[in-house]
């Protein structure tokens, strides 16, 4: 799906603000039609964020099930033979969209966009009530998976297999555009490198039109190249690649008909080859981290002011990477790390699909079944949801160079026959889907060498551990032993894929300090740190550093997080633990021996 974009031929007009708000206790919404009228007893709540930390109610916190977003929207005058459409940029976790009491759409699925033509239900210079119904539960055929418990009041609780807070609402912005009727709906690029040269290879989707044809300029706006037709081949002589730490977009200037859509172009390779990852031919070993949109107060709500912060911090870090742990992240992030040269694994929404690994560290679930993929819990129709999810997120994020490597679950089980059957037919739909980059998925720690069943299916080998922390706690010496011998295991299982320790580290309290270095103190994470980064550097398989976690975060209230999850090598607010100026230091070191 194309990213929005206001162009010559294309007007944008963002619905962003303070909507009304109420939540639908009792599940009737629907039955008595809200969708068509202004909503009674409504509440201020601003577009977009979760509306989870906005009020001081608990109740509204914490519901399960539908809330209600509603506002006027004025319709542009002069639309002419204009289509107009509505998007959301995400609405957590499924949608339902009306126009006048019209339903429009309907999307599930948490973190990606969802677009519908509304031309013919308005009128150009009217206007429209826009209503949504947000539905925030978790069942085994949604992504993350999750199921209701009812308390003995007969109360619905939402249960999870993750590690964050369950934050709902309309995440991310919310436009209405407009295109010409005759227009651009989809482009694929594809580039290459050849000696000095860069080759970028379009087709573009462009129903009815008469004459498509591109234009190629570099950063400057000077044209470097041109072709007509929907598909072809651009030559770039002495191409200025995009690569780590060097942003260099080019825009493929579409032109279909009328309509005029610039797609921005990062001519780079991405390749695994002899246990390396390779970008643009050279190795690139990726430093970085783990993140969550996590905010103060806005939850998952997209902010542009956090966005570009979380940035700075990074790159003041020395960070050249991260993973979009455990979701696709808004358009505007992938849009910036492009542009800063920002390395990214994006990875799905498909975390937690592990039942014993949620009851060994998250409370054993009640009542739930015991097996992770059955016809009771994960099952086919769970399949076909993750298939379509892959697809979705390539269809979106397939033109971003910062992109390397898609992700497709996070700790799932992997270890059994089931495991393997589930994510066969997935592995193979995302190098479909997407033939030009790797695919992998992040293993856990109850599936080590001499348990793992998926590993083949992928090209890399990513790891979260947690030696130090969860097991061997408080003790580095058997952690660094153990961590050893578990890479070695790695090694000799998958020859020649390289190994990208996505996720280590422990809790760790901002201003605890400890002269005995204990875990949960400043002092440990440090250590703990110091530590693993010893173990990367001994061993040439391991191409990778992304740690647990930029920042503390929102979760469950539980036994093991107090306040949330405090892996952060940053507070939620954006402070510095300690170990963040050893981490600094190193990073930058590196980023001095290696490039970016
Ligand atoms: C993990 C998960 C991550 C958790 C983390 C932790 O392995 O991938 O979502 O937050 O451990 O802190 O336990």
């Amino acid at each position: 799906m194309l990213t929005v974009r206001q162009t010559p031929s294309r007007n944008v007009f963002s619905l962003d603000g303070v909507w009304d708000f109420r939540v639908d206790r009792n599940n009737c919404g629907v039955d008595d039609g809200w969708y068509d009228a202004p909503l009674k007893d409504s509440r201020p709540m601003p577009v977009p964020a979760s509306y989870n930390d906005v009020v001081t109610d608990t109740d509204v916190r914490e519901h399960v099930g539908v809330v209600w977003y509603q506002r006027y929207v004025q319709v542009p005058r002069n639309l002419g033979d204009d289509r107009l459409i509505l998007r959301f940029g995400s609405a957590t976790h499924a949608a339902t969209v009306w126009v006048d009491g019209s339903e429009v759409m309907s999307h599930e699925g948490g973190y990606l966009p969802f677009e519908a033509d509304i031309t013919d239900l308005v009128e150009a210079g009217g206007s429209f009530l826009l209503t949504t119904a947000v539905d925030n539960r978790l069942s085994w055929h949604t992504l993350p998976p999750g199921y209701i418990h009812k308390d003995t009041q007969g109360n619905d609780v939402q249960k999870y297999m993750h590690d964050f807070y369950n934050y709902a609402g309309i995440h991310r912005s919310v436009l209405l555009y407009t295109r010409p009727a005759v227009s651009v709906t989809d482009v694929t690029v594809v580039t290459d490198i050849d000696g000095c040269d860069g080759i970028v290879s379009y087709t573009v989707e462009a129903e009815g039109a008469k004459a498509v044809s591109v234009r190629l300029l570099d950063a400057d706006g000077n044209e470097v190249a041109r072709a007509e037709g929907a598909k072809g081949e651009l030559r770039v002589d002495d191409a200025h690649l995009w690569a780590p730490g060097d942003g260099y977009l080019y825009t493929l200037e579409i032109h279909a008909d009328e309509d005029v859509y610039p797609q921005t172009v990062g001519i780079r390779t991405v390749e695994v080859k002899n246990s390396q990852f390779l970008i643009n031919g050279k190795p690139f070993y990726f430093r970085g981290y783990g993140r969550h949109e996590d905010n103060i107060v806005r939850g998952k709500g997209h902010d542009n002011v956090m966005l570009v912060h979380d940035f700075e911090l990074m790159k003041w870090q020395g960070a050249n990477s991260f993973r979009t742990s455990h979701y696709p992240y808004a358009e505007e992030v992938m849009d910036y790390a492009d542009r800063e040269g920002f390395v990214v694994i994006d990875e799905t929404a498909a975390v937690g699909l592990n039942i014993g690994l949620s009851g060994g560290l998250f409370g054993a679930p009640e009542g739930v079944p015991t097996k992770t993929f059955s016809d009771e819990s994960l099952d086919a129709r769970t399949q076909q949801v993750h298939e379509a999810h892959i697809r979705e997120l390539i269809a979106r994020d397939k033109n971003h160079p910062c992109v390397v490597m898609w992700s497709i679950a996070n700790e799932p089980e992997s270890n059994t026959e089931e495991s393997y059957d589930y994510f066969k037919p997935l592995a193979e739909a995302a190098r479909e889907a997407d033939p030009t980059r790797p695919v992998g998925y992040v293993n856990v720690m109850l599936a080590p060498p001499s348990m793992e069943k998926c590993v083949g299916l992928f090209d890399v080998v990513m790891l979260n551990r947690y030696y130090g922390w969860y097991v061997d706690t408080g003790n580095l010496v058997d952690a660094e032993a153990n961590l050893r011998a578990e890479i070695d295991g790695w090694i000799k299982l998958a020859p020649g894929k390289p190994i990208i320790f996505t996720e280590y580290g422990p809790d760790t309290l901002a201003g605890l300090r400890d002269f005995h270095r204990r875990p949960w103190s400043e002092e440990f994470q440090e250590d703990m740190f110091a530590m693993f980064h010893r173990v990367f550097d001994d061993v040439d398989e391991v191409v990778g550093e992304q740690m647990w976690n930029f920042a503390d975060f929102q979760t469950v209230s539980g036994i093991i997080r107090v306040g949330g999850n405090k892996k952060g090598m940053f507070t939620r607010d954006r402070l510095p633990k300690s170990a963040a100026y050893d981490v600094r230091k190193r990073w930058l070191a590196m980023r001095d021996e290696l490039g970016f």
